[in-house]
């Protein structure tokens, strides 16, 4: 009897998924007029993925003769996968995917290519032997980002008198093996290993997350009683390990000094407190950029291969007055 039940109930929720699949079908080849973009996003593990899925929501809207097939991937490869496959069934006209880590993309991108689907990547890039496989990508400059914060502590450790000091420093790195991650971290490292009073005790990943980083901070507190500076690459996991910090007695921003990435709002809060010394920025705002390739696109133009955004780097001396300026 249970199995009867169990097997029915498995026949309507397959029916139900055709039924609603078509539907989407349906919608997305109406001849109503829109462009049907899929969105493939990372998931939802910070500030700045949230302001970004925002950025897409608002802009992929009826109003601007879209309709936006959102799909939160909850930071999975394979998630990501799927959704890409779904957007190719249900025939949308673009795909944007935001790569989770920078690998393994070849054969979904040939079915989109082989369905006449454009891809579009945005935020993340992909590591791919055919460029080809995308029409075009758009976000931030991971490298430089790297580049700027290890900038911004050199001159730091000379305003305040100490580059004599030799320096403990901690590493709390993104997702491993997404564009972001890769860049900053090599950004950070190769800068470190430029001076060598800069000395790099331990790196690992906290995913991006403010939970994940305040449990590696707190790990590495106890691994290292005398760690001066935290490298944080994002400001979630910022947000952790100054958590982490004042459970341990010490002052954030003082007695360790913080270096994050995105400045989103909360971080700039964090500098007018003092707590996050500098924040390297990465800006999510990237739907209507997006929109601006399609648009081109859709009038037969061309578009740029690669397109980094301008970025700039904020500190404590400047974080009050930009705070009012700030879009997310
Ligand atoms: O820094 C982080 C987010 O890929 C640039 O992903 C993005 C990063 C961003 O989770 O907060």
């Amino acid at each position: 009897m249970k199995r009867k039940i169990i097997l029915s109930m498995g026949l309507m929720v397959l029916l139900c998924t055709m039924v609603f699949a078509n539907g989407q079908k349906e919608a997305a080849s109406q001849g109503d007029g829109l462009i049907t973009v899929g969105y493939a996003q990372v998931g939802a593990e910070s500030d700045w993925r949230t302001a970004n899925t925002e950025s897409f929501k608002s802009t992929f809207v009826e109003a601007n003769g879209y309709k936006l097939i959102f799909d939160d991937a909850q930071q999975k490869q394979e998630n990501q996968i799927k959704a890409i496959r779904n957007f190719i069934q249900q025939d949308v006209d673009y795909i944007v995917v935001a790569p989770v880590v920078e690998t393994g993309w070849e054969t979904v991108l040939k079915e989109a290519k082989e369905a006449g689907i454009p891809v579009i990547l945005s935020d993340r890039q992909m590591d791919l032997s055919d460029d080809s496989l995308y029409t075009a990508w758009v976000g931030g400059n991971f490298l430089k980002e790297g580049q700027d914060a290890i900038k911004w502590l050199n001159d730091y450790v000379k305003k305040e008198g100490r580059a004599n000091e030799e320096l403990n420093i901690v590493l709390l790195q993104g997702t491993i093996g997404s564009s972001a991650q890769v860049g900053r971290t090599k950004g950070v490292t190769e800068g470190l290993a430029k001076n060598p009073k800069y000395k790099l005790l331990a790196k690992q990943t906290g995913e991006f997350t403010q939970s994940k980083g305040q449990e590696v901070m707190e790990s590495f507190l106890k691994a290292y009683p005398d760690i001066d500076v935290v490298i944080a690459e994002n400001d979630n996991m910022a947000f952790g390990a100054i958590d982490a910090i004042k459970a341990v007695g010490k002052v954030p921003g003082e007695d360790i000094i913080i270096i994050s990435f995105d400045a989103v709002k909360e971080a700039f809060n964090r500098m007018v407190a003092g707590e996050i010394n500098c924040d390297v920025e990465c800006n999510p705002l990237h739907g209507p950029r997006v929109a601006e390739i399609i648009q081109t696109l859709e009038n037969g133009g061309t578009v740029d291969k690669i397109m980094y955004v301008k970025e700039d780097v904020f500190d404590t001396s400047n974080a009050a007055a930009m705070l009012p300026t700030r879009k997310y």
